[in-house]
């Protein structure tokens, strides 16, 4: 290789100089403050894996569990890859205790998993399914006997199909309160930490907007902005059920994801242009809770199709938090302009490179930022990474081993990258790995594998990845290595 000198370099760069940088486009801009990297998290750091109900249970008809949205999607045909159902999934409803032994293998300190709300009110209220609230006290004490702390999340996407009208109806975030004031006083003594939603895009504008999840409509604006405001609505009253019913000291908050802007360079103007982005671009779902109202843009831009609010409503919707869970897979990149919104979005050139699933584009420094922004806009008392993880081609080899490299360097890059952010201070209390094993993708079936441990769906057998081994390591440690 022809290697240049230091002058020839010079002179070369000076030779770009004189070509000129597009300077209104790219002006140049300083930096900001550093931090050097130690890549140890604080004591006490809490590193857990995640799941939900519909993804892994199965036993869709087992013991009394009444119909949810996704159980009529799924089988409504053309809706899921290949046709597949969460009938089955790992069939964790029969084989929890094995995968409580995963979890205490791994040496996580906590487990996020979520209630199939129609395994305990078939119809989504009124009459009990007594089986289905066992099965949770089960789950719970088995976790606590192995030294695992539960975080639960109320709703993963799983809407009781008795519900009329689903999230187009006001009464469902009623009828969520009511679950959450259940489930609050009857695991609440050895429950402490909950999560009321995940995810509100994905049940509103995914399954009534755009159609690709359940219940797979098609609506237009205005209907949609008030089913996105029944979602809030639903976790801010879901708060109050669980303040009410739980003792002193549970902490409380949700699983969020909020779109994560990345600043094009870390520069002033465009970190500001980052936080203004995402404060505009969540204006349905996370700046509403944590402003406790819809911001003048989205009110102005909706116009007639602004959602119909109660009086009493924003006052629940932005009830306090004891923390704020973020689900963070892939990023959205911005940098400052002179246009009345200040920021523009970046245009993802073709060749941006992605894990297994298109959509999760690679950009380790997202962690960091998603949890920077929120923070910055927000003060949150606490942030969770609710999850983070990667779909990855897992073979399981001859050798009875699954070498998913790639996933191995996404968490790495991803932790490195939350290391920053607890090492300036922001406060990340824990970190939930997408997912404990592989499991119903929803939409796509089970064509796509997040876990760390590889699930054979016909014999329900599970083999650690070596993405598990990795995390034991970490866990161990508290080190990213
Ligand atoms: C999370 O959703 C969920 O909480 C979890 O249940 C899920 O298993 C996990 O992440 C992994 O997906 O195919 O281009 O139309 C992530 C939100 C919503 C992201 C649907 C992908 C489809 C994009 N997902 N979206 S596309």
């Amino acid at each position: 290789m022809k290697r240049i000198t230091r002058r020839q370099f010079g002179k070369s760069m000076a030779a770009v100089a004189a070509a000129g940088y597009a300077s209104s486009l790219f002006p140049h801009r300083a930096w900001a403050e550093r931090t050097p990297l130690n890549l140890t998290f604080p004591e006490g750091f809490k590193w857990g894996c995640a799941t939900a109900a519909y993804q892994i249970e199965g036993g869709a008809k087992a013991d009394g569990r009444g119909p949810s949205l996704w159980d009529v999607f799924s089988h409504t045909p053309g809706k899921t890859h290949n046709g597949d159902t969460g009938d089955v999934a790992d069939d964790s409803y029969h084989l929890y205790k094995t995968d409580v032994q995963l979890l205490k293998a791994l040496g996580v300190q906590t487990y996020r998993f979520s209630i199939s709300w129609s395994r305990v009110f078939p119809e989504g209220k009124g009459k009990l399914n007594q089986k289905g609230l066992d099965y949770y006290n089960n789950v719970v004490d088995e976790l606590l006997a192995n030294g695992i702390t539960p975080y639960i999340t109320l709703f993963h996407w799983d809407t009781p199909a008795g519900l009329r009208g689903g999230w187009q109806s006001r009464d469902t975030s009623k009828a969520f309160a009511d679950y959450a004031a259940f489930m609050g006083k009857h695991l609440g003594d050895r429950v402490k930490h909950w999560m009321t939603t995940n995810e509100f895009v994905c049940f509103t504008d995914l399954g009534y907007k755009q159609g690709t999840f359940a219940p797979g409509l098609k609506l237009a604006d205005g209907p949609v902005n008030q089913i996105r405001h029944h979602a809030i609505l639903a976790h801010g009253l879901g708060v109050q059920a669980l303040r009410a019913n739980t003792p002193a000291g549970t902490q409380v908050g949700l699983a969020e994801n909020a779109t994560v802007w990345v600043p094009i360079m870390e520069s002033d103007a465009d970190i500001k242009a980052a936080q203004r982005a995402t404060r505009l671009m969540n204006a349905p779902f996370l700046t509403a809770l944590m402003e406790g109202k819809y911001i003048d843009e989205y009110l102005e831009h909706e116009g007639a199709n602004a959602p119909k609010v109660e009086p009493g409503d924003m006052e629940a919707i932005a009830s306090p938090l004891d923390f704020v869970g973020l689900n963070i897979y892939t990023p959205s990149y911005v940098r400052a302009d002179d246009s009345p919104l200040g920021f523009v979005v970046e245009k993802m050139p073709t060749s941006y490179p992605h894990m297994a699933s298109p959509w999760i584009q690679i950009s380790p420094e997202c962690i960091y930022w998603g949890v920077r922004n929120v923070c910055d806009l927000w003060s949150p008392k606490g942030i969770y990474i609710t999850e983070n993880g990667t779909s990855s081609d897992d073979v399981l080899e001859s050798d009875g081993h699954v070498y998913d490299v790639d996933r191995v360097m996404y968490l790495r890059n991803h932790l490195a990258n939350l290391h920053r952010a607890s090492a300036e201070g922001y406060p990340v209390q824990g970190y939930f790995l997408w997912s404990l094993m592989d499991n119903f993708e929803w939409a796509d079936g089970y064509s796509k594998r997040f876990g760390i441990h590889y699930v054979d769906f016909k014999t329900e057998k599970r083999t650690p990845k070596q993405s598990a081994y990795w995390y034991k390591d970490l866990i161990e440690h508290n080190t990213v290595v």
